[in-house]
């Protein structure tokens, strides 16, 4: 008899959304069965943090049967997907030789880590890679992220900081909950934000949700469904605060003492003459007052609705206004940001306990966010935005500050090398696979391409050079929480490194150990000594309670947690007393008028103040007439972006499909189930549709994340919403605009 053991440990730390307790049962080296959280914990102040459908099918990722198990080199042509096994002696000397040639020939700005999320257990992920980087001169750096380029700045904007949120415990203290573009039941915003909403449902709040898609969140979570066209949310916000101003519903003491732009006498004095938010809201200067029935054209809303929501939220004791990412992935992701935080300020919801300042909202007072492996300064002061890497390799010393280049005034030469560690933003994830394609595979730019990862990922098929990373269960980690938490998860070793995987940090360490600085790399500690070293330092420094490693050990506690007794409130202290306690704004206050953005002087895509443009591709502009549909890629249940895209349960239980309104499908003669092509100038993906009512007419959806496949035509029959996506980007932050789409959809076999 073989005794199970069943240990306590951290859901492996993917970009998932959440972060979550494990119970892994263990028998013989082998998971047997994955459980959850089964702490007594059950109250709002330090509730149990269970898993959702990812992390209780991470067996069949764990054991999938196509796992990299030892190094590769291309033979052939890129992207031909030809490999031979290769000793991690000749890999490690390849990347180290490449590294070493690259820095010589085209200095350190030819160096690229890109973006991946794939790692986050604070050891590995790409960031053991950033380390060894910036030890040998460093590498050409980013800001900005996929998931937020456009909420971060925006909100900076107007808050000058991101720390606009209130611990969700505080969400029991709101009468009034918007859910705009947020999806939380079945995306992962944070462990537990639905379980939050559902208490402060429970005592009596009212929620609604605002999506073009009638979600899991709409059905389980809300009172109502406001179903809103894509891309047209700040016609909605902007005809709201006109209720407001006409029917005298703003918080006028509020706007006086904390805000600056609202109206004429609120600009600062070198813009005076400028638009105020008034003014545009009244259309004093345009002619266009933004009223309920304008908006009801843009949005598809109607005018009663606009009307009544407008009044609910304002005169609500305190209400959130609570901000989803999908609606700032688009065109002119920065305004609907800016204009959601501007609703938040005029109703006087900031600052207060039961309010919601919206923006980024990161938790006040500081987040979780440990930080284990020190990453060290990059030496290299060159940053571009994440989302055009792809530009910078092919035309990296064009690029200026007109694309977002910053820390220098030009690039010596593009991106020669990128070692893409636990990512698929190469190929899959970015966007306009077809392009991004073509620019990788030539070998004149892109010299040298080294992934590594868990499997043979679509970014993976077009490496040089493929590294085995061993899971997260094979290796020592950490966590704490995604954006929200008030945890600490031990993430200890709980199988045997198989194969001739290895971790994140010890693929650096080996690749450091060519380049001749192992030791510096490693300080001569392992994965599992720099975790013991981190909770020490976090005991002596922070909290005195914290338990050493061998405690976790010994009592399989898996996790630390502090119990929150009183929710923090973001801008309490700016509340009580805004001369005391500015803002890090110019102003101090909070700023409807953003002078950077004026300063941009492209009033029509960057206007100082937030307006509702129309999208580049949109339904109103000629574009439609070819491509009527718009494309979502929304965020699914079943994966977290790729990953676990390849396991075989949750492709059973939520098959990749595309998203079509009755409406549309009749007109398009379309049976459910039927395979149809959704395609645009971009591509073509293939996939069955599921006819449903609970998306807007117009509007389809291919959830994000399915690997790519092309067929012999190079139709995409795996069904990545990114082989129709653009590259084009969001004109004040640089961001990714991928929820920007049209295209067409017929039945397979016609046109
Ligand atoms: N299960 C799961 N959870 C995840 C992830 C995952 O891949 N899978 N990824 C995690 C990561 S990294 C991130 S960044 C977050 C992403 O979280 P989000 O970016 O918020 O997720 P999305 O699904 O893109 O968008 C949320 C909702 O916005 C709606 N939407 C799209 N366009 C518009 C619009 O113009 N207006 C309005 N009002 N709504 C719109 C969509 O229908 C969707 O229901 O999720 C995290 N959680
Ligand atoms: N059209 C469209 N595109 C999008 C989005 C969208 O909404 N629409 N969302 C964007 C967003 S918000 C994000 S965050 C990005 C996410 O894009 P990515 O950061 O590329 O995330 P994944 O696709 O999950 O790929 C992560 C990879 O890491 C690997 N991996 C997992 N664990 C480890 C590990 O421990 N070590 C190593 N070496 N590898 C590991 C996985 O196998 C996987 O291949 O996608 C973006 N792309
Ligand atoms: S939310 Fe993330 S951490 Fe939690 S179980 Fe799901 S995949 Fe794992
Ligand atoms: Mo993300």
């Amino acid at each position: 008899m073989h005794k199970e053991k069943i240990i306590r440990v951290g859901c492996p730390s993917h970009n998932c959304g959440g972060r979550c307790l494990l119970r892994a049962h263990v028998s013989d080296g082998v998971i047997t069965r994955i459980e959850t959280d089964d702490r007594p914990n059950d109250s709002v102040d330090d509730p149990q943090l269970r898993a959702c459908i990812r992390g209780r099918s991470y067996r069949h990722r764990q054991y999938h049967k196509d796992r990299l198990k030892y190094p590769m080199k291309r033979i052939g042509e890129r992207g031909c997907g030809q490999f031979e096994r290769i000793s991690w002696d000749e890999a490690t000397d390849l990347v180290a030789s490449n590294i070493n040639r690259i820095k010589a020939q085209y200095g350190n700005t030819s160096l690229f880590v890109p973006y991946g999320t794939g790692g986050y257990n604070q050891m590995g992920g790409k960031w053991s890679a950033d380390r060894l980087m910036n030890m040998i001169g460093g590498a050409l750096g980013y800001y900005n992220s996929y998931s937020w380029a456009c909420i971060t700045k925006a909100t900076e904007t107007v808050y000058g900081t991101d720390e606009t949120g209130n611990q969700r415990q505080d969400w029991l203290n709101s009468k009034y909950i918007i859910m705009w573009g947020w999806n939380p039941s079945e995306m992962r915003d944070g462990t537990n934000s639905e379980y939050f909403l559902k208490e402060a449902r429970k005592k009596g709040a009212r929620v609604i949700c605002i999506d073009p898609r009638m979600t899991m969140s709409a059905v389980a979570l809300a009172d109502e469904w406001i179903a809103i066209r894509p891309g047209t949310d700040v016609a909605l916000m902007s005809a709201m605060a006109y209720v407001m101003i006409t029917e005298d519903l703003i918080d006028n003491d509020f706007v006086n003492k904390y805000c600056m732009g609202f109206d004429k006498s609120q600009m600062p004095e070198a813009y005076r003459f400028e638009e105020s938010y008034k003014d545009y809201i009244l259309g004093i200067k345009d002619n266009q007052p933004k009223t309920p029935e304008w908006a009801e054209q843009i949005t598809t809303i109607p005018m009663h609705d606009i009307i009544r929501i407008a009044r609910e939220y304002a005169t609500a004791e305190s209400a959130v206004l609570y901000q989803g990412y999908g609606m700032q992935r688009r065109a002119y992701g920065e305004q609907v940001v800016r204009a959601g935080c501007v609703l938040a300020a005029i109703t006087g919801n900031v600052g207060k306990s039961g309010g919601w300042a919206s923006g980024i909202a990161l938790q006040a007072g500081g987040g979780p966010f440990w930080n284990v492996l020190p990453l060290l300064e990059n030496p290299v002061k060159a940053q571009i935005p994440s989302f055009l890497w792809s530009e910078a390799v092919m035309r990296g010393p064009e690029l200026t500050e007109k694309d977002g280049l910053v820390g220098i005034d030009k690039l010596p030469h593009g991106i020669k090398m990128i070692w893409a560690v636990a990512s698929n933003a190469i190929v899959n994830q970015h966007a306009n696979i077809n392009r991004t394609i073509d620019i990788i595979k030539d070998t004149s730019r892109l010299e040298f391409f080294v992934v590594q990862d868990n499997f043979m990922t679509v970014t993976a098929q077009f490496a040089d050079l493929i590294l085995p990373a061993c899971t997260q269960f094979e290796t020592w980690g950490m966590e704490d929480g995604w954006k929200y938490g008030e945890e600490l998860i031990l993430q200890p070793q709980i199988l045997e490194t198989p194969w001739e995987t290895m971790s994140d940090y010890a693929i650096c360490a080996a690749v450091a150990d060519k380049l001749g600085i192992r030791e510096k790399y490693t300080e001569g500690r392992d994965e599992k000594q720099w975790i013991a070293a981190l909770l020490d330092d976090y005991r002596e420094n922070r909290f005195p309670d914290l338990p050493s490693l061998e405690e976790f050990e010994k009592k399989n506690l898996g996790v630390y947690s502090r119990p929150v007794e009183k929710p923090k409130v973001a801008f309490e202290k700016f509340r009580e007393d805004p001369v005391e306690n500015p803002l890090p704004t110019a102003s101090g206050k909070i700023e409807i008028f953003c002078e950077e953005m004026f300063n941009r002087n492209l009033p029509d895509e960057v206007p100082a103040i937030p307006k509702y443009i129309q999208e580049w591709e949109s339904p109103f502009g000629k574009e439609s007439r070819k491509y009527p549909l718009q494309v979502i890629g929304t965020h699914f249940m079943p994966r977290m972006h790729s990953t676990l895209g390849n396991v075989d349960w949750n492709k059973e239980a939520f098959p990749q499909r595309v998203f079509i309104n009755p409406l549309d499908a009749d007109e398009r003669g379309l049976k459910n189930g039927q395979k149809v092509k959704i395609f645009n100038d971009r591509g073509t993906v293939i996939l069955p549709c599921r006819i449903t009512r609970r998306i807007l007419p117009g509007v389809v959806n291919i959830p994000q994340g399915a690997w790519w496949k092309p067929d012999k035509e190079g139709n995409d029959i795996g069904g990545s919403v990114n082989t129709l996506t653009s590259e084009r980007w969001t004109p004040f932050t640089f961001g990714n605009a991928q929820h920007t789409i049209m295209a067409e959809v017929q039945p397979l076999g016609t046109g």
